[in-house]
């Protein structure tokens, strides 16, 4: 069939259900909560949804770890709730994309179960179970997994099975066509439910090396990785879910990747190949860490962020699509963090927004950023997710002092994302009547929250809902070129987007002061239309605009 690729026109919402609302009084986000939200995600303007897992679950990663991908978790609650939602949000307008996990699954999945147990199980071939070495002491090979372990786990059968998240995610063998069966099954499932696409977690980890060869990476972080990142037959196997599942509906996806670059995206995402229609990459959110490891702290550098913005952009117009993104359940709030101060959270909040949505690719927020949802500091033992409890045990082995690692958690523990949205200034920030199963940030009693937001004029809320209608529907943003302006500023970034001899020239203030900008050549004595700022003060004269702190401007020429 013909797609119509809608998602070039798509304005997405990122729903993280445990933390969003509670409809039955139990403390857990879930899916009768999400309907009582339907007329807000209308009001914002958003036209997609992209909600994280909400299948049955032990809920060792929150979700992550699938122990029945046709079923709903009961806490979320039923599949008839999920089908009243789908279809009111498709009466309002809204299409809804599911996350689709198919790196691993649960340890309680019944393929697991069975397979782990029998050797001759034709479920065994599922996941990657291999005989100890040394005796059966150590492991197959020297792997590391992404929540800081090594990446194997015993059994009492003696085997081991490898897993590059926690021990409850066991990683599935796709080279098994069994496998890649079950997965377009799946696919298909919700697909003929009326889903509208999915969100493809850790996609481009999927196809392992054949024999799972030893790294030779020293370090114990993400060790193995040169062996499955874009691993052997990626392309072919996700070429293969397209051709034979995804072609078949008028569907989209974007894939989750893993350290890439952006030559290596587009073979992912260049509409002739045939595999996803986008991918959401992570270099940017390493401006302030190294070597994508997000826990080796530096500070934010804002050349260095804007040239990989830019290195994005020029790769993928004309040849791919992309996706733009400030937050997501992993990543730490973006207030404060790329390059904003916490001191004026309207203009930096707003900023960041602009800075980013007027690029080039399908923007996506994540709940609670339209109202301006801070970070939390808190105790060890307060915080909820696996990944930072594994960090910390793993960083005092490697003898880093107990200050830097809380200093690191504070700031990037990906709990910082899962704090319960916050509604209103009632109890519990209107999330729940009871107490929630994770934090609410207090400072839902301040002001930061969509009733209060919703009732200021000039408050984050309503400048998201400017931007988000200004946006949809501009082809200029949608399909234009885009030009870096004075790359070499570290108080400035500015870039243009043109199509058919109209342009839109944004420049954004990062810093907390005053700045005279002297616009680009080809800009002076222009006629300049202020579009959108953030700020009731609009200095621009014929080659100068004048920003006030973390001011940011769209002037359509
Ligand atoms: O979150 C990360 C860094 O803090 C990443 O290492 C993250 O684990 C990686 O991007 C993969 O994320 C996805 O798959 C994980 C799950 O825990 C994440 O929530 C999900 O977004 C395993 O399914
Ligand atoms: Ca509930």
């Amino acid at each position: 069939m013909e797609r119509s690729r809608w998602y070039k026109d798509a304005f997405f919402y990122q729903i993280y259900p445990r933390s969003f609302c509670d409809g039955n009084g139990d403390g857990i986000g879930d899916i009768r909560g999400i309907i009582s939200k339907i007329d807000y995600l209308k009001d914002l303007g958003i036209n997609a949804v992209w909600l994280s897992p909400v299948y049955k679950s032990p809920n060792d990663d929150n979700g992550y770890d699938i122990s029945d991908y046709r079923s709903i978790n009961p806490e979320f609650g039923t599949l008839d709730d999920f089908k009243e939602m789908l279809e009111k949000m498709h009466k309002s307008g809204i299409k809804l994309i599911m996350d689709f996990v198919g790196n691993h699954t649960s340890d309680e999945h019944e393929w697991f179960i069975k397979g782990s147990k029998d050797k001759d199980s034709k479920y065994h071939d599922y996941y990657f179970f291999k005989e100890g070495k040394k005796n059966g002491k150590k492991p197959h090979n020297n792997w590391t997994s992404f929540f800081a372990e090594g990446a194997w786990n015993k059994l009492e059968t003696g085997e081991y099975y490898l897993k590059l998240f926690s021990k409850k995610q066991p990683d599935l063998n796709w080279d098994n066509p069994l496998v890649r069966k079950e997965m377009k099954d799946i696919l298909r499932y919700w697909l003929d439910l009326g889903v509208d696409g999915f969100r493809c977690d850790v996609i481009t980890i999927i196809s392992k090396q054949e024999g799972l060869p030893n790294s030779k990476r020293i370090l114990p972080i993400l060790r193995g990785g040169e062996y499955y990142i874009n691993g052997p037959h990626v392309h072919e196997y996700i070429h293969e879910l397209n051709k034979d599942v995804l072609s078949k509906y008028d569907c989209m996806t974007v894939g989750e990747s893993v350290m890439i670059t952006p030559i290596e995206a587009l073979e992912y995402v260049k509409e002739e190949n045939e595999e996803l229609d986008m991918l959401f990459s992570f270099e940017h959110t390493d401006a302030d860490g190294w070597f994508h490891i997000k826990w080796f702290l530096r500070k934010f550098n804002l050349i260095r962020f804007k040239k990989t913005l830019t290195k994005w952009q020029n790769t993928l117009i004309g040849n791919g699509w992309g996706s733009l993104y400030l937050e997501n359940h992993d990543q730490p709030r973006c207030l404060g963090r790329f390059g904003t101060s916490e001191k004026y959270p309207y203009a930096s909040s707003t900023m960041l927004a602009t800075m980013m949505y007027f690029q080039f690719g399908t923007p996506f927020i994540y709940q609670g950023q339209e109202i301006g949802m801070r970070n939390i500091s808190l105790e060890l033992d307060e915080y909820e997710d696996i990944e930072t409890a594994n960090f910390y045990k793993i960083g005092r082995k490697l003898l880093f002092t107990k200050k830097y690692l809380m200093k690191a958690i504070h700031l990037k523990s990906r709990d910082n994302a899962r704090t319960m949205m916050q509604w209103d200034k009632t109890n519990n920030a209107g999330f729940s009547k009871v107490k929630p199963w994770f934090i609410v940030n207090k400072n839902y009693q301040d002001g930061i929250n969509v009733l209060d937001e919703e009732n200021d004029p000039d408050s984050i809320l309503n400048y998201y809902k400017k931007l988000i209608a200004l946006r949809k529907g501009n082809k200029i943003v949608r399909d234009g070129n885009y030009i870096e302006y004075n790359k070499q500023s570290n108080k400035i970034y500015c870039y243009s987007r043109s199509l058919n001899n109209k342009t839109l020239l944004i420049i954004a203030n990062f810093k907390g002061k005053d700045i005279n900008y002297k616009l680009p050549k080809g800009f002076n004595n222009k006629d300049l239309e202020v579009l959108l700022t953030n700020y009731k003060e609009q200095l621009v004269n014929k080659d100068m605009v004048t920003l006030k702190p973390y001011q940011v401007y769209v002037l359509s020429i």
